[in-house]
């Protein structure tokens, strides 16, 4: 299969290491110069458990070296969406798959404004990755990928796309209502990554004083509420989920920690940020993740 991974972060690269490793035509499109010319140079080296190995993969910073593809796999961070999109598009072509399983909420909406919704498929995966310097990347723990059509169009296509990722050791599960399984992320996301990034403390860390367990319960709580009062049907208890997913990534920062210890910009927008704008149509009160919105913008808007 060829694709192309837009956005070669840590998780890009590592997906698309592990693709490469298992056979498939991958390049790695990324803005960062320096990242791409490393990966050129001297292959994208991938430290796991204090080993490192190098995998060889072209990497590029202009979408028109790549062609047409099989599948684009969308990973920039989402306020990149927007721009990324009509890439995914171009490369993706008439028949091409667009695949993002970005953090967040509204990117699938975004791209379906330039890629035909029908050739979307939107997941989350639970493989973490920091970014060690250009070129150099850490895996530091693997989890469950979990996608699904966007529209059921394609569902047959997702299985198969599950299948090519399965090969690769990525694990993969197809499911029918991947907006639900998007909303489980959110979740996620609202309880670990602005507290994690205000803070300045590990995942894991989150539980170990009763206030940071008790923002973390008070900002699910909300999301909850929203969800709720739009529909969304809640599977288990969120705040549980969040606590068992803080202590199975512990020893890891959250991609929002990365971005604010890195100075880049956060993807609160489209995640505490995302609640607060559902909040307002839905008559929900949201004061902690308002608040949590409000202090990582400003963290952000004073790098
Ligand atoms: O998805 C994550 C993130 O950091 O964005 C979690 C699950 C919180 C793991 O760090």
């Amino acid at each position: 299969m060829k694709i192309a991974m837009i956005g070669a972060g840590a998780m890009g690269s590592l997906f698309g290491a592990l693709l490469a490793e298992a056979g498939e035509t991958v390049t790695l499109l990324d803005i960062c110069t320096d990242h791409v010319n490393a990966v050129n140079a001297n292959g994208l080296v991938i430290e796991k458990q204090n080993q490192r190995r190098t995998v060889r993969l072209p990497a590029t910073t202009d979408p028109q070296h790549i062609g047409p593809v099989d599948l684009a796999v969308v990973f920039v961070k989402s306020a990149h969406t927007a721009a990324a999109a009509q890439t995914a598009a171009d490369l993706a072509g008439s028949s091409g798959l667009v695949l993002t399983l970005q953090n967040g909420m509204g990117n699938t909406e975004v791209l379906a404004e330039s890629v035909d919704p029908s050739r979307i498929i939107a997941g989350t995966t639970a493989n973490g990755a920091t970014f060690l310097e250009p070129g150099t990347i850490r895996h530091a723990g693997s989890g469950e990928t979990v996608i699904g059509a966007w529209t059921s169009t394609e569902t047959a296509r997702a299985a198969t796309l599950a299948d090519t990722f399965n090969r690769a050791g990525i694990v993969t599960r197809v499911v029918d209502d991947v907006r639900a399984v998007l909303w489980a992320k959110l979740f996620i996301n609202i309880g670990i990554n602005a507290i994690t990034a205000l803070t300045g403390i590990k995942n894991g860390q989150l539980l170990d004083q009763p206030e940071t367990r008790q923002l973390s319960r008070e900002a699910v709580e909300e999301a909850i509420a929203v969800a709720r009062a739009k529909g969304i049907a809640i599977d288990g208890d969120p705040v549980e989920k969040v606590f068992q997913i803080a202590a199975a990534t512990g020893p890891n920062r959250s991609s929002m920690g990365q971005d604010v210890d890195h100075r880049r910009l956060t993807e609160i927008s489209a995640i505490n940020g995302f609640i607060v704008r559902m909040a307002e149509t839905a008559g929900v009160p949201t004061p902690v993740n308002r608040t949590l919105s409000a202090l990582v913008e400003t963290l952000q808007g004073h790098y």
